[in-house]
């Protein structure tokens, strides 16, 4: 299938009568969650044509060149379209076909076998986004494993630490309306690669600027957005705390404070200004961040004087990349305070934003029943897989695997860990995805899965505020069962009380859409047909007038339910695990900091295995400061080997000024089989948490870098170290 073909006329109206149109939704893990519009022919039954919803009022009918080629994913050679049973040692991929029943009895069984034996706390469901389909995501799964009383998985790989973050400031998800944020005119992109992470809010961005914003961004690594923005900030990793907690103190100092809003809408304002005056003076901040004593003064005045200066309100785009390090929660924390000071929450569109999911308000538990959880279950961060499979957590081992929606042995931390717990020959492993991923290979039982284009679904998004279905558009290839159908089918076996596994697939959804508050009026059909806004008011600030949902009601800038866990009140600079500045002994070894932010062609490692967006992608690289690539006899072009005591993984070496002194920049998480020795950046990062949620800290990872020896210079990317898909996985179109 060439995706870049374009079988449509021009002319929707000229549409031959054997082709129909249907409305579906982008699954994948991205505040955009697109509308698009599948194309099929009638008389074959194939999708013919995938392109964006013009109806759709955020996304507007344009789609990221990923999912533009989304077809090619569906109709892909290498689709799985069998169960599989592994038939060689563990990680070879090796397998044979077998029957879904076949298969649905072998996990039963080996599920009793080692609840009788172990508990079934001995059992741990591992999944993530995959796809963020309400049903998809987290339904009959989460009810299947809760009632077998199975280890419970703690989901923190991405968004927990900033979550906390808010929620002490904000008490919920820094939120506005994205689409009111063409009025503000000053957006920082703060530790947020918007231009190719969340494309139709740079969108918004643009828009903006055309009207007179000024486009900030505060990053250590010159991204895609940093390129395009009026300026670049190139902050010293993880030092985004203090960055805004010396802001603060200009802003007190300088008395351009919203003093009517901090004494009506927030708590703790003066001892937050008696904290910033003290401790956060400019010299010490410029000092921990990097960042010239002039440009800390600036970016003070221009944002907190965006209205006088550029004519309408700020906006901080805050994103990912502040949270992935040990103070990750109270960056997101100490940012979150600095619209409570310039007041930029009176204005629709202004303040700041990290995710707009919880302004939803689906019935969650109503889909997973928590409830169902025995009391006293263990709960494993997702984050330590590789400490869970290798005994190294409390409690009983882990015997059993069962992994849909993710890839950890490609995405998770300590790589080579978790691949030396895949590869237990005592542990068994289930893997359900569309692909033979590189966690997959590790299975002791593959089971295939449905693309979008072959399930229903019901989509919340964290970029926007409209509901969204996904009606499938075509049946599914050869033997792929749904998510929610496999564990209909488990939890049958398994003799589990039909009414936790009869609703059907529509129901869940009517179970979502519970019609109250934000989803007052919104029917199932009405969402089957396009997207629907939540019933919000038009325009929406919703801390205009304070009312956080904190336990204070305000804006918590001093927090007693943290003085109360016995942590600081206030929010406070916590510098990265593995920082430079205080870990003088691991830089002397380790004197690099490398972060591994997505690839612009992949999704995670989702579409590493689509052949044009990988050759788009190019290879594995490492971006380097000419400085740190001199001393090291780096040059462009060169294989590079990036090292810590964790592992080792090998790029291509690209010299330049993308990055700042002592920073080191590898972008995507390559597959085994197409990254040189078969490891990516995660082969480093390592396992520790964030200072709150319990989030991931891949980039907060010390690292040496080296020119790769003579004989590692020849051997370049696609080498084909992994494993090649074994019986049953072609597909009758390849
Ligand atoms: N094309 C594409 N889009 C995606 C994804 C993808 O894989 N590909 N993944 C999706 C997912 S799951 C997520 S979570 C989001 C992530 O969305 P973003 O948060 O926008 O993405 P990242 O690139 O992880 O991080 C943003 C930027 O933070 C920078 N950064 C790293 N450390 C620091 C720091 O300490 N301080 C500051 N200020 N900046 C720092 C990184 O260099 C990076 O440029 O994107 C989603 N969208
Ligand atoms: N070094 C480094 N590592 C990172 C990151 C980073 O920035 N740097 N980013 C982290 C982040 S932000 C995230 S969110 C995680 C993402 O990690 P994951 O959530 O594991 O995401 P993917 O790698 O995209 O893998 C998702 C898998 O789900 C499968 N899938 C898709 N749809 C379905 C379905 O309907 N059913 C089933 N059963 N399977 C399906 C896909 O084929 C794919 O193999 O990675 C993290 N890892
Ligand atoms: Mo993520």
């Amino acid at each position: 299938m060439d995706g870049t073909k374009n079988p449509l006329p021009q002319e929707q109206n000229s549409l031959p009568e054997e082709w129909v149109q249907i409305k579906g939704v982008c699954p994948h893990d991205c505040p955009d969650t697109c509308g698009w519009v599948v194309t099929v022919d009638r008389r074959t039954g194939r999708a013919v044509d995938l392109r964006g919803d013009p109806d759709h009022p955020f996304t507007r009918g344009f789609l990221c060149q990923k999912v533009a080629r989304y077809l090619e994913r569906v109709y892909h050679r290498d689709r799985l379209l069998y169960p599989l049973e592994r038939v060689g040692p563990k990680g070879a991929g090796q397998f044979r076909r077998i029957s879904w029943p076949e298969a649905i009895a072998q996990i039963a069984d080996r599920f009793r076998t080692i609840i009788a034996q172990d508990g079934p706390q001995a059992i741990l469901p591992y999944s993530y986004a995959g796809t963020m389909g309400k049903l998809m995501y987290g339904s009959i799964d989460r009810r299947f494993f809760h009632r077998l009383g199975a280890s419970v998985l703690a989901r923190t790989i991405c968004s927990t630490a900033g979550e906390e973050g808010c929620n002490i400031t904000l008490g919920t998800r820094a939120m506005i309306d994205p689409e009111a944020a063409v009025h503000c005119r000053y957006i920082i992109n703060w530790g947020s690669n918007t231009a190719v992470t969340n494309v139709h809010f740079w969108r918004i961005e643009h828009e903006a600027r055309r009207q007179g914003a000024r486009i900030v961004t505060i990053d250590p690594y010159r991204s895609p957005t940093a390129a395009r923005s009026d300026w670049w900030l190139p902050i010293r990793p993880g030092t985004d705390a203090a960055l805004a907690l010396g802001l603060m103190h200009i802003i007190f100092r300088e008395n351009w404070q919203d003093a009517d809003y901090l004494q009506r809408y927030c708590v703790g304002a003066e001892a937050l200004r008696e904290r910033v005056l003290r401790d956060y003076p400019v010299e010490r901040v410029s000092h921990i961040t990097g960042l010239p004593v002039a440009n800390i003064e600036q970016l003070a005045r221009e944002y907190a004087c965006a209205r006088s200066v550029f004519g309408g309100p700020a906006l901080i785009r805050l994103n990912y990349g502040v949270q992935r390090h040990g103070g990750g929660a109270m960056a997101v924390r100490a940012i979150t305070c600095l619209p409570a000071l310039t007041g930029d929450w009176r204005y629709p569109g202004a303040g700041a934003f990290l995710s707009t999911s919880k302004a939803y308000g689906f019935d969650d538990t109503a889909l997973t029943r928590p409830d169902l959880i025995p009391p006293g279950t263990r709960v494993i961060n997702m984050v330590q897989l590789a400490e869970a499979l290798l005994g190294e957590l409390e409690g009983p081992p882990i015997r059993a695997l069962f992994v849909y929606n993710a890839n950890p042995a490609t995405v998770c931390p300590d790589q080579n860990r978790v691949r030396a717990g895949l590869a237990r020959e005592d542990l068994f492993t289930v893997v359900h995805d569309l692909f033979l991923t590189d966690t997959a290979a590790y299975a002791d039982i593959v089971l295939p899965a449905t693309s979008q284009l072959e399930h229903f679904d019901l989509h919340s998004s964290y970029g926007h505020l409209y509901v969204q279905a996904n009606n499938p558009a075509i049946a599914p290839l050869g033997e792929a069962k749904p998510n929610t159908e496999v564990f209909r089918l488990l939890a049958q076996a398994m003799g589990l009380e039909e009414q936790l596994w009869a609703d059907d697939d529509e129901t869940l959804a009517a179970l979502c859409l519970h019609g109250r508050g934000p989803l007052e009026g919104i029917t199932l059909a009405a969402v089957r047909s396009g997207p629907v806004r939540l019933n919000l008011p038009r325009p929406w600030a919703p801390f205009a007038e304070g009312k956080f949902p904190t336990p204070s009601g305000k804006c918590e800038l001093y927090s007693e339910r943290e003085a109360r866990a016995g942590r600081d009140p206030l929010p406070h600079y916590v510098p990265p695990h593995e920082d430079p500045q205080t870990r003088p002994d691991l830089a002397a070894r380790y004197p690099l900091q490398l972060l591994s932010p997505p690839a612009p062609s992949f999704l995670n490692s989702t579409f590493v295995n689509v052949d044009s967006l990988r050759q788009q992608a190019g290879e594995p690289t490492l971006e380097i400061h000419p400085q740190d690539a001199e001393s090291r006899q780096i040059r462009t072009g060169d294989w590079v080997v990036i090292f810590n005591d964790r592992g080792r993984f090998r790029a291509k070496a690209k010299v330049g000024p993308t990055v700042r002194p002592g920073v080191v920049v590898s972008l995507g998480n390559w597959w085994k089989r197409y990254a040189p020795d078969g490891a990516n950046s995660n082969a480093t990062t390592s396992t520790a948490l964030s200072d709150l949620g319990g989030g991931a800290t891949f980039f907060d990872n010390l690292v040496e870098v080296r020119r790769a020896e003579e004989a590692e210079q020849r051997v370049g990317p696609g080498a084909k170290q992994g494993v090649s898909p074994g019986v049953g996985s072609r597909s009758p179109e390849s």
